[in-house]
């Protein structure tokens, strides 16, 4: 640890790591504290999740207005959306706009990945180096690196070796890309690459989908929005913002308070009816109170979504390869999808059930399967994530006596109320794990806006270092672990309980995510700051 001692080119009052939308607001907090701040960020501009994910159909499957910042009146009045369900260009726009408008980028340092952050528990700072080796200290560290942005490439063999173009979704060229008449294989069906197919079908001479494990969609029902309407959905902002503080994650729809066999059978389907014909996640998070909680009720909605696939894809035994059969409605990330299923009766797209028939390499030429050579022009993978933790074990972190982050979380992340971690003193974390996701820019505001809370705290009494006691830790460990039981979620691998089939040592479920309430989330740290932060070791 002694070459951390070596002058570094500056020093600031607070390094945040990620300009997304965590990052741009938290710059924003930290200005108004009057503390000096360096953003580092890996890409050429702002916008984190909405500047890298460039692949054909990105979009919101949240409603964009209630997706917004909502901390500034004037960026509220002055934004129209144009649609319910935002295309990323328009949001990255959108966040381009709040750099603009806020002069953000002065203390953004863009081309710029952080390779490894050290705490110096003698000076009581930390040191922050760059991939380019260039060097920088500050008091505090805060990480904005979202929950989402470590891709993974799959572990077949040979995807080094294909000739032709291929691109990870997250690292999708910031140059159109053209499908038209090619021969376009899709690897992935989570929620991204349901949104690639159904836009790739459209142009593609040929499109090969290689499915090992089908989801759950259900339809966005987009649609533009007018100006008109736009000027209602502005009169309602104060009425839709406080409506998102009072939901269970935030959004728009939140459960119903009803049990699904608590109504008649006729009842029940006309709601479900009505909530596949609605836009969003109603079908999700605003279904009945159970469904994620009783297998009978999870097995009554997967039935009737799996009705609703069974009518739209023609081909029955397609139609059958594309209903799950390991996991229940809603037990993964929904994904929101536009014609998805139609896209299985277009006659240029053709569905590889990967179980079936797996993939053995990735070849010059294409890919090879067990049964079949397939040759393509391009090859998307949407592969997914190292989810939640991915994000923080890419970089070194280090805090008291060289202890690594990525050790320390080997068996799972441990957190007090997903900001901070005892041994990381200054160290505090946006969006980091068991943490209430959901809507994330309404959480993201709250969690800025405690930690800011918490900075401005230590500021006004001279406080230098700040770190969670490890019983706090252990306790809200315990507790986040607490909420997972009876969630048939946890009982599935997916992104959301940390399991990765392309990443060593992240093949077993883990607990990563706040799966409580954001009201009672928010209601517990703002307990804490009520207290003058008493739960923290302040000196
Ligand atoms: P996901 O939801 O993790 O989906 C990744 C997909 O890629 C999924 O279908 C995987 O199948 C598939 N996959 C991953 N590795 C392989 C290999 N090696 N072979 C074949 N197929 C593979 O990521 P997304 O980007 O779609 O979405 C992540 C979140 O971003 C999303 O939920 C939104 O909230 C935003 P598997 O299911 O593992 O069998």
């Amino acid at each position: 640890m002694d070459d951390i001692r070596e002058p570094a080119a500056s020093h600031f009052d607070a390094i945040v790591i990620g300009a997304g939308i965590s990052g741009m607001y938290q710059l924003i907090k930290l200005r108004e504290l009057g503390m000096t701040a360096r953003v580092f960020e890996a890409g050429t501009d702002v916008g984190g999740t909405w500047y890298w994910n460039r692949y054909p159909g990105a979009r919101f499957d949240s409603e964009s207005y209630s997706y917004q910042y909502s901390f500034s009146q004037e960026l509220l009045a002055e934004w129209d959306w144009q649609e319910h369900f935002a295309p990323q260009p328009e949001t990255l726009r959108y966040l381009q706009h709040v750099a603009d408008r806020f002069d953000l980028r002065r203390d953004i340092q863009f081309s710029s990945r952080v390779a490894s952050a050290w705490w110096d528990d003698k000076a009581s700072t930390w040191t922050v180096t760059l991939e380019t080796g260039a060097r920088f200290t500050s008091r505090f560290l805060i990480t904005a690196v979202g929950p989402l942005s470590a891709p993974t490439m799959p572990n077949i063999p040979g995807v080094d070796s294909f000739k032709g173009e291929a691109f990870h979704t997250y690292k999708w060229p910031h140059q159109p890309v053209s499908f038209a008449g090619k021969r376009v294989a899709v690897i992935g069906t989570g929620a991204t690459g349901v949104q690639t197919i159904q836009e790739v079908a459209k142009t593609a001479g040929q499109l090969t989908v290689f499915q090992r494990t089908p989801n759950w969609c259900t339809p966005l029902h987009n649609r533009k929005i007018t100006p008109e309407e736009m000027q209602r959905i502005r009169a309602d902002y104060p009425a839709m913002f406080q409506r998102c503080k009072e939901t269970f994650s935030c959004f728009l729809h939140t459960t119903d308070p009803r049990g699904t066999f608590e109504v008649s059978e006729q009842e029940r389907l006309a709601f479900w009816e009505a909530l596949y014909a609605s836009p969003g996640f109603g079908i999700w998070v605003g279904n009945f109170k159970d469904i994620l909680t009783d297998r009978a009720a999870n097995k009554a909605i997967s039935d009737f979504v799996a009705n609703k696939i069974r009518q739209r894809v023609k081909d029955p035994v397609t139609a059958e390869k594309l209903i799950p059969k390991n996991h229940g409605f809603g037990t993964r990330r929904v994904p929101m999808e536009t014609h998805y299923y139609e896209v299985y009766n277009q006659p240029n797209v053709t569905l590889v059930d990967i179980n079936e028939t797996p993939i053995r390499r990735i070849t010059e030429t294409g890919i090879e399967t067990s049964d079949a050579q397939y040759a393509f022009d391009i090859i998307v993978y949407a592969t997914g994530f190292d989810a939640i933790t991915g994000s923080f074990d890419r970089i070194d972190i280090r805090g008291v006596d060289g202890v690594k982050l990525k050790d320390r979380w080997k068996a799972g992340p441990e957190t007090y109320l997903g900001v901070m971690v005892d041994g990381f003193p200054n160290m505090m974390m946006l969006m980091g794990p068991h943490m209430a996701l959901g809507n994330i820019p309404r959480s993201i505001e709250h969690n800025v806006e405690w930690v800011s809370d918490l900075l401005g705290h230590a500021k006004a009494h001279g406080v230098k270092r700040i770190e969670a006691p490890a019983q706090q830790v252990q306790d809200w460990t315990d507790h986040v672990k607490s909420l997972a039981e009876g969630l048939l979620t946890f009982e599935v691998n997916s992104w959301m309980t940390g399991v990765n089939s392309n990443v060593e040592g992240k093949q077993v479920r883990i607990v990563a995510r706040y799966a409580g309430s954001a009201p009672e989330y928010r209601a517990r740290c703002d307990a804490v700051a009520a207290t003058g932060f008493k739960e923290l070791e302040l000196a």
